[in-house]
């Protein structure tokens, strides 16, 4: 038994409160060592429980363990098994511990120490119930409870980076617009996209079957993306006005779409009036903790912040001069913020927020900025930028979900790419699911592409089949999936500008039979909640035969999928699933499970049990 593997600890994603009356429970062994794990459980105060008062030390109180619960092997890594046990405590508190057996060992495993356990359990009985070593959940609190807005649950977003979207008012067009679609994009390269477009466009998103609107950033901001803000109140021009963005919202609302904007509050622009007044008074100037400031002059001579990154005498974002880093500990750049985050709830009724770069913000200030918010709007759904580990951020206090990268790398690596194989594809995905409470798992934003990288369909050089592949993936997993702005027509486009082409609008000119299929799974994932089920489980990962199948549950329905991730057609063979007729779904055919079915290169199938 590998000792040294085992791990868990009473917090984060192993262990946490599920809901009202359930805890989870995880713990990880190395992989393959160890047969069965019994997590073992009683109420803290059964000491009080028979009114008999007894002593508070129960250190050798009998019988105290009301349950022992054998746990599910719900995932493997590729060094590690985790184990999963949903509790249910009757007075919401408890004090646990983990029995695991191997072939050639027994051993209890708690907070103290890992006890060996002979076959005579009379001889382990002290350390069966000794508390003291047992782990604990101390109470079951409905206000620790993770809650990111149900809504999220059931909605498919598309991004939108307005500059590029649609031109629905060329009276806005900023100097130098160009023809729309006219040249690739440079960074400073306008093309008038505009509110006005997504509203003459809204229909488009309908058909598509979308429901929520994710914007890149419309507040004023001389640049493209806007992402270097000069005003937190004020639409871009080029963008419209704010009654403009009202019509949006309400339109959008109408059609049952939600609308989500981009804060930018780890800095602002150059033209931004409080860093203007730094930049004109100095030392002098009322805002100069606004910033982070190592010394004046801010800028020592003209230099290239890529080139000469020592250049700048302040923090920015990266080493781009005119994104001065706001100092988000100030207590009045604390009250300028969170009254950004309340306006355009309370004036525009928006439904969210994406934080952008907001893991180099302090962790105090995204708990203030919940906290106002959600007072605003209870259910608004607060979504963070973090490429990376993102659990500081995901214990219920902060974020409601985290652009889940990750996940999509998983799946370009898999079928876009073929960097991995089955078995690895389904190491990467269990390792992202591991890491985070189910809770999590359920709201988490997954993405294959957005404005900040490569297009889903270059990335998978050209190969739609593969593109439809991973919209396939990206539409069966738990959380809530985004598409990105045109990569639903076939828009292709390398790293960022190359990214932010413009949209197609001439219809013969859009991949509709990439479209029609993206609208087929949207229809799928609106019509069986297995697909964006937490309940996983994986079937078969053939990595000589590069196939894949998965099952999906919620309730009694149950959903299997089949992934052809191969350029060959094959016979897949159907054995591990339970014999009987299916339909299966993308193409409303009869499928018969006995023998095999004979799967195109790059396909799947989804089944559901007639
Ligand atoms: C662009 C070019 C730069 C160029 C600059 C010149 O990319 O190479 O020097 O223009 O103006 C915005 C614009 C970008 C612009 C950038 C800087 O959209 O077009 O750059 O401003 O001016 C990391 C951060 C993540 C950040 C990305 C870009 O962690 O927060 O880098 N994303 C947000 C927005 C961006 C926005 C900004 C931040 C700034 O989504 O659109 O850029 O407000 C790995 C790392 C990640 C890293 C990621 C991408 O995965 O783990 O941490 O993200 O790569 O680089």
């Amino acid at each position: 038994m590998n000792l040294h593997a085992i791990y868990h600890r009473p917090n984060q994603n192993y262990a946490y409160s599920y809901d009202l009356e359930t805890i989870h429970v995880r713990l990880r062994t190395a992989k393959n060592d160890i047969e069965q794990v019994t997590v073992r459980f009683g109420d803290p105060y059964h000491w009080m429980a028979g009114g008999g008062g007894g002593n508070l030390n129960a250190e050798g109180a009998q019988g105290w363990i009301s349950h022992e619960i054998k746990m599910k092997k719900e995932a493997s890594t590729d060094l590690f098994d985790f184990w999963f046990a949903e509790v249910k405590p009757e007075f919401r508190r408890m004090r646990y511990a983990f029995i695991l057996e191997s072939e050639e060992q027994r051993i209890l495993f708690g907070e103290k120490k890992i006890v060996p356990l002979t076959d005579d359990d009379d001889l382990n009985y002290p350390y069966l119930n000794e508390i003291g070593n047992f782990f604990c959940f101390p109470f079951l609190n409905p206000a620790d409870i993770f809650n990111a807005p149900e809504w999220v649950k059931s909605t498919i977003w598309y991004q939108i980076f307005p500059e590029r979207f649609a031109n629905g008012n060329p009276a806005l067009n900023p100097d130098h617009t160009v023809e729309w679609g006219s040249v690739d994009p440079k960074h400073d390269t306008f093309y008038g996209g505009d509110l006005e477009g997504v509203i003459q466009n809204l229909d488009h998103l309908q058909e598509l079957g979308v429901n929520g609107i994710y914007f890149c950033p419309i507040f004023k901001s001389p640049s493209t993306h806007k992402y270097d803000t000069t005003d937190y109140f004020e639409i871009d021009p080029q963008f419209g006005d704010k009654a403009t963005f009202r019509r949006l919202v309400k339109e959008a609302h109408q059609r049952g779409m939600k609308i989500m904007l981009d804060a930018v509050f780890n800095h602002c622009g150059w033209e931004f009036p409080q860093w203007q007044d730094v930049l004109k008074y100095g030392e002098q100037s009322t805002y100069k903790n606004w910033f982070h400031i190592r010394k004046f002059p801010l800028i020592e001579n003209d230099f290239d912040p890529l080139t000469q990154p020592g250049g700048l005498n302040y923090d920015a974002f990266a080493f781009a001069q005119n994104m001065p880093k706001l100092n988000t500990e100030n207590p009045e750049v604390i009250d300028y913020f969170l009254e950004v985050g309340r306006y355009w709830i309370r004036e525009f009724d928006i439904d969210g927020w994406r934080l952008d770069v907001s893991n180099e913000v302090d962790h105090t200030f995204w708990r203030l900025f919940r906290n106002a918010v959600r007072e605003v709007k209870k259910d608004v759904y607060i979504l963070g930028e973090v490429w990376h580990d993102s659990q500081p951020w995901l214990n219920g206090d902060q974020f409601d979900a985290v652009m889940n990268y990750p996940l999509g790398d998983a799946i370009l690596n898999y079928v876009a790419q073929n960097k991995t194989n089955s078995s690895q594809f389904v190491v990467a995905i269990n390792k992202v699911l591991t890491d985070y409470a189910k809770n999590v798992n359920e709201a988490a934003f997954n993405l294959l592409d957005s404005h900040d990288t490569q297009r889903l369909l270059t990335v998978c050089g050209g190969n739609k089949k593969k593109a439809l592949l991973a919209y396939t993936l990206l539409m069966t997993q738990a959380g809530t999936p985004c598409i990105y702005y045109g990569s639903e027509i076939g828009l292709d486009g390398g790293a960022d500008p190359l990214c932010r082409k413009c949209m197609i609008w001439d219809k013969d000119s859009q991949d509709r039979e990439m479209f029609d299929y993206l609208k087929q799974l949207i229809h799928l994932r609106k019509t069986y909640k297995a697909l964006s089920s937490s309940e996983l489980e994986w079937i078969q990962a053939s990595d000589t035969g590069s196939y894949l199948i998965f099952k999906k549950q919620l309730n009694d329905e149950i959903i299997y999928v089949i992934l052809n991730n191969n350029n060959k057609s094959q016979l897949i063979n159907l054995s591990s699933l339970p014999e009987g007729v299916y339909t299966e779904l993308l193409t409303n055919t009869e499928v018969n499970t006995k023998g095999t079915l004979p799967v195109k290169p790059y396909t799947a199938w989804i089944l559901k049990k007639i």
